[in-house]
């Protein structure tokens, strides 16, 4: 019943920041996701018998390769494979699924907020049985492994039946067909006050979520108006589909225009949320007020003991590199731990399991906290909701609050998608070659006062990652940040981070790309973006 098959190598299968991403096309290769999954059960060890969960974002061609790394698995020897129905399960949903059935670990498959269809993105992922995604030392295991592979072994059996709860048998291993919501749900109740918001919601508190036509939908469908009695209706988009309807399933103000038009308008409702094709990003917007991800974090932070599940307090909060300062001022005023990682969830890990950290944040959109090792979008949602239960104030007066006790930190980030890789490692090294000299560099009234490239010492396991990111300090504290991305799947993606920290409350309200406007000429002057990429202006910005 199980075969071993003859293959060859491919060279471009190096996991980015969150596993390997690549256009369906390149996975429909002849064993091309097949190389990668024995890589992946090549690269472990101790597994037989043990427990694997498989779950991916239901997008095109999730079912297929789910039916694939079952038998694989089988054929490996793993004694038990959990998977969501139809294939589903979102990644904080798979991340808390491998938990709490202490799963050896899982397979996800998902390419995030990239778009689905029979010529867009699709991606797998491996996650250890912490919950959490693979780090360094395991990727870099699997990447060799794909250098060399020869063999890979599969189950010669008939697909399993995904659609039916329950177990069956395949090859000698049980499979369990799971419902990808309920665990996920119950985890929910017990960090929130459920009471609270529901009784906030049933008092004409308005909500709406996109779920932008990917796996949040069935997840807020249950828990925001089945459980928590939001009106029917306030969840949008909420039927998964394998092209996300032809968008791109990328909670941010260019691709969630429309909630951020409504949330602008005259008649918006209170609160204003959507997630991403696996639902581990967010995007916050209150009744007129945009919350980037960098302030949202702090204001998190700074209110989370109002949720039952945080009442204790946080251990320390982490955010990744590009990340504002916003929550370090918070976990300055707390008195407790702040991480600063490389950009990655995979770096929150360490913090998280030897509890360092209680709550964790990026810029691109995620938050989460030590319930599960994934970020978590809906997550974010509803401690933002428990928070505007028990303050009964609205998102902007929250706001302003927290600015004038902290101090505001305008930010953004400047993308250039699908810029041609030589130009954009190009400009990168030209950086890298002048840090030496750029401090005491003066650009208009800004002075540089360090320049380097990041390099992080994780504080548990001792390792280090360089060449994180190329940070531009300026004094008085602002900064500017350069990045190649690790998640595109064409050309490069170049992201510009631009920060300004403001502590005078009474300058709390000019427009952010305003605020930033010196900051954002400086970044063009000292690595000529519109000249070496030969673009006049950023493809996204957020
Ligand atoms: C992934 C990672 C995040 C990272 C983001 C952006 O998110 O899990 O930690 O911040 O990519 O990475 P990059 O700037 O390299 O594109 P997701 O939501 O795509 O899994």
């Amino acid at each position: 019943m199980t075969k071993t098959v003859n293959t060859t190598p491919y060279t471009d299968q190096k996991p980015g920041t969150s596993g390997l991403r690549k256009k369906v096309p390149v996975f429909q290769q002849p064993n091309y996701a097949e190389n990668f999954i024995q890589s992946i059960f090549d690269s472990l060890e101790g597994f037989a018998g043990k427990t694997l969960v498989i779950g991916g974002d239901g997008r095109f061609y999730n079912r297929e390769v789910i039916q694939i790394a079952i038998k694989m698995a089988a054929a490996n020897g793993f004694g038990r494979v959990l998977v969501g129905r139809g294939g589903i399960l979102s990644t904080p949903a798979a991340s808390h699924v491998i938990r709490k059935y202490e799963a050896f670990g899982g397979i996800v498959l998902s390419a995030s907020h990239n778009p689905g269809g029979p010529t867009e993105d699709f991606g797998i992922k491996y996650n250890i049985g912490n919950g959490g995604p693979a780090p360094e030392k395991v990727t870099d295991a699997i990447y060799a492994h794909t250098k060399t592979i020869e063999t890979y072994k599969i189950a010669d059996v008939a697909d399993v039946n995904l659609d039916a709860e329950g177990e069956q048998e395949v090859a000698g291993m049980t499979v369990q067909v799971i419902n990808p919501v309920s665990d996920y749900a119950e985890l929910m109740e017990t960090l929130f006050d459920f009471p609270a918001i529901r009784s906030h919601l049933a008092g004409g508190f308005r909500i709406v979520f996109d779920a932008m036509s990917a796996v949040t939908g069935p997840y807020a469908k249950e828990i925001l108006e089945n459980r928590l009695g939001a009106a029917k209706g306030s969840v949008l988009n909420f039927v998964p589909l394998p092209d996300f309807g032809g968008h791109h399933p990328d909670p941010n103000l260019v691709h969630a225009r429309a909630l951020y038009e409504e949330m602008m308008g005259d008649d918006a409702p209170d609160f204003g949320a959507a997630s991403d094709g696996d639902g581990d990003r967010n995007l916050i917007i209150g009744k007129g007020i945009f919350v980037t991800p960098s302030d949202s974090l702090a204001m998190l932070a700074a209110n989370a003991t109002l949720a039952p599940g945080y009442a204790k307090g946080l251990a320390g909060i982490a955010r990744s590199m590009p990340t504002s300062g916003a929550a370090d001022r918070v976990a300055e005023k707390l008195g407790i731990g702040i991480y600063e990682t490389p950009t990655g969830w995979k770096f929150f890990g360490n913090l998280l399991d030897a509890g360092l950290a209680t709550i964790c944040g990026e810029e691109s959109a995620g938050t989460g906290s030590s319930h599960v090792r994934e970020k978590d979008g809906l997550w974010a949602v509803l401690l933002w909701l428990n928070i505007l239960a028990v303050r009964k104030e609205s998102v902007v007066d929250i706001a302003r609050e927290h600015w004038t006790t902290y101090g505001r930190n305008y930010y953004s980030r400047h993308d250039y998608e699908e810029v041609d890789s030589a130009a954009a490692n190009g400009l990168m090294d030209a950086l890298r070659s002048q840090l030496a000299t750029l401090p005491g560099r003066k650009l208009g009234d800004l002075t540089i006062e360090t320049a380097d490239d990041f390099s992080y010492h994780d504080p548990v396991d001792h390792s280090v990652s360089n060449n994180q990111g190329i940070r531009i300090l300026f004094e008085g504290g602002s900064r500017v940040v350069f990045r190649l991305s690790g998640t595109g799947t064409s050309g490069a993606t170049l992201r510009v981070y631009i920060e300004r920290f403001e502590p005078d409350a009474a300058k709390h309200d000019v427009d952010t790309q305003v605020a930033l406007a010196d900051l954002i000429e400086a970044a063009d002057t000292l690595a000529g973006i519109k000249e070496r990429t030969g673009r006049t202006e950023p493809t996204v910005i957020t």
